[in-house]
């Protein structure tokens, strides 16, 4: 083992040519991966391809970016002074507050420096004959390395709907997640967002404050709690500092690696219609809108127990918008509450009620063209001066099959994931020795708390990086057998649950072309860490160690 790859590019290039790990990404997960392989003694290089940390928080800067887990939670536990130390000024933070964050922590535990910034990773290639990874940027980095940590998020491929005469448009036209560091200029101007997903939901009640006017292109209508974002309660915050210890413990043992205030009432048909709204009422204006997973046990697995909770749902539309055609059109009514990201808002329904907002229906008038002053829908055409496409991402494997990546045999990864990703516990995929997933798919990906999860696995596998050198391993490969039988493991269990019903980046479906597989474990967080638990202490059973 070596020193640790240490440098910044400010000149000349200290990057080296061979390392025992690179890590790709410097978000929440390659950050905690750098702290955690150095204390391993392993050197190592990250290459990032945006100018800063952060990942996800260092791109998504739209006007209204907002985690929608509680701050307290959504942290790093590795570092108990860390939590300590820290405060957040709100109960969900918008995007400054974790850039802010992130970057302290890149400070604080001195990760900079093994850092190569604006470093988008273009080739990965497996060699058999000295079995490392060449890894390549498109700044011009060549590094060797044992070990690959693919940190690179579930959701980074930006998704642009290549609709046509997208070239021609006039205007400004912006991604959500690629929104320039100096904003843009949207005050007083006709402005169209398209797509009501999470991040649809946190832009337009944000945009439409200053906008002239504001159209919102809706395919499909979304599923939104409100948020209640406050500035933290300083009794609430002590209390967490005084708990963090068994909080911790607690959301390891949790499906979705929370805390939550209220959960498990049982079956919602053990309510009468009266009990029902109560507890729904009493969820709706509690501080996470995630409860409504968690409010009765069988509200993700039988549709009738779904129904009832999301024909209140819809009721609480109706109930807050005004134009009752508007409240109709906002009704979701073609998948079960849940199977896509519940979001967390603040006013979104409510944003309806403004003069300078109009909702667009563009599941049953679908956008046909971008042009030069706007956008044509089969029945009408809008003059825009911004167009934003808040249109996500090319989710869970694009990140990873955009970078080129080849493993045993030349085989390249886009090609193995095809017909789906196949993978063993989210983990690796047979076939690219020594490439570790953070958040892969096959893992609890998106549905579960993401900190704690990429902690969780991160540790894992430095643990098995530890094991292979304490043993003079030179490669970890899983095999398609044992992927397989994961693979359809993970399909039965998301079969017994509401999640297949939607048309959802969960399966692939929201990208032209991609192969529908459900790609997410939805048998819970703390399964699944058990399961990582115990095929650790056997011999990393379904795993293959060879020196
Ligand atoms: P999502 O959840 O994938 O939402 C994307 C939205 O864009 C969704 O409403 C889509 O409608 C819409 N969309 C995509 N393509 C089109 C076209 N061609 N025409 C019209 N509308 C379109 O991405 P987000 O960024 O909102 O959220 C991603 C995750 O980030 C979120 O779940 C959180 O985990 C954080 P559709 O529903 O496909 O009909």
């Amino acid at each position: 083992m070596s020193t640790i790859a240490e440098g910044t590019d400010n000149g000349t290039d200290t990057t080296p040519e061979e390392v025992d790990v690179v890590v790709v990404g410097a978000g929440f997960s390659g950050l905690y991966a750098l702290h955690r392989l150095r204390r391993s003694g392993l050197s190592v290089i990250c290459f990032e391809a945006g100018d800063g940390v952060g990942g996800t928080w260092y791109w998504n800067r739209y006007p209204g970016a907002r985690v929608d887990i509680e701050s307290v939670q959504y942290s790093y536990s590795f570092d108990d002074q860390l939590q300590q130390d820290w405060h957040w000024p709100e109960l969900f933070s918008p995007q400054e507050d974790l850039e802010k964050y992130i970057n302290h922590v890149a400070d604080r535990f001195e990760l900079r420096p093994m850092i190569r910034f604006g470093a988008r990773v273009n080739r990965m290639q497996f060699d058999e004959g000295i079995r490392m990874w060449h890894v390549s940027t498109e700044s011009g980095h060549r590094v060797t390395a044992k070990y690959v940590f693919a940190a690179t998020g579930p959701l980074d491929a930006t998704n642009i709907p290549q609709f046509p005469g997208l070239e021609n448009f006039q205007g400004t036209l912006v991604h959500t997640s690629q929104w320039p560091r100096e904003g843009v200029d949207y005050a007083g101007r006709r402005v169209g967002v398209i797509g009501t997903g999470s991040t649809g939901v946190q832009v337009v009640p944000e945009m439409a404050k200053d906008a002239g006017h504001l159209h919102v292109f809706q395919r499909t209508p979304v599923y939104t709690v409100p948020a209640h974002n406050q500035p933290l309660d300083s009794s609430y915050e002590r209390d967490w500092k005084e708990h963090y210890a068994e909080r911790r413990a607690m959301m390891r043992r949790h499906p979705n690696a929370l805390v939550l205030p209220m959960q498990g009432h049982g079956s919602i048909f053990d309510y009468t219609p009266e009990q029902r709204l109560k507890i729904l009422e009493e969820a709706w204006q509690a501080r996470s809108g995630l409860l409504f997973f968690f409010l009765f046990n069988d509200v993700m697995r039988d549709i009738e127990a779904n129904d009832v909770v999301a024909e209140w749902f819809r009721g609480k539309i109706r109930q807050i918008v005004g134009d009752q055609e508007v409240a109709e059109m906002l009704c979701p009514k073609t998948y079960p509450l849940g199977t896509k990201r519940l979001s967390i808002d603040s006013g979104y329904y409510e944003t309806f009620n403004r003069e300078n907002v109009t909702l667009v229906d563009v599941g049953s008038n679908p956008i046909v063209e971008i042009t030069p002053a706007g956008l044509r829908t089969t029945a009408e055409e809008y003059d825009l001066d911004v167009l934003v496409m808040a249109t996500g991402f090319d989710a869970m494997t694009g990140s990873l099959t955009r970078m080129n990546v080849t493993g045993l045999g030349g085989v390249d990864l886009a090609d193995k994931w095809a017909d789906k990703p196949w993978n063993y516990l989210g983990l690796m995929v047979s076939g690219f020795p020594n490439l570790f997933m953070v958040h892969g798919p096959g893992g609890p990906g998106v549905v579960a708390q993401m900190v704690t999860q990429c902690e969780y696995q991160i540790d894992w596998f430095t643990d098995l990086i530890d094991h292979m050198e304490s043993h003079a391993l030179a490669t970890v490969d899983t095999t398609h057998d044992i992927e397989a039988e994961w693979c359809d493991e993970l399909a039965e269990v998301a079969n017994q649950t509401l999640f297949p019903r939607a048309d959802s980046w969960y399966a692939g479906a929201n990208i032209d072309g991609k192969a529908r597989s459900f790609m997410i474990w939805v048998g819970g967080f703390d399964v699944f860490a058990d399961r990582c638990d115990e095929v650790a202490a056997n011999d990393y059973r379904g795993f293959v160690l060879k020196p």
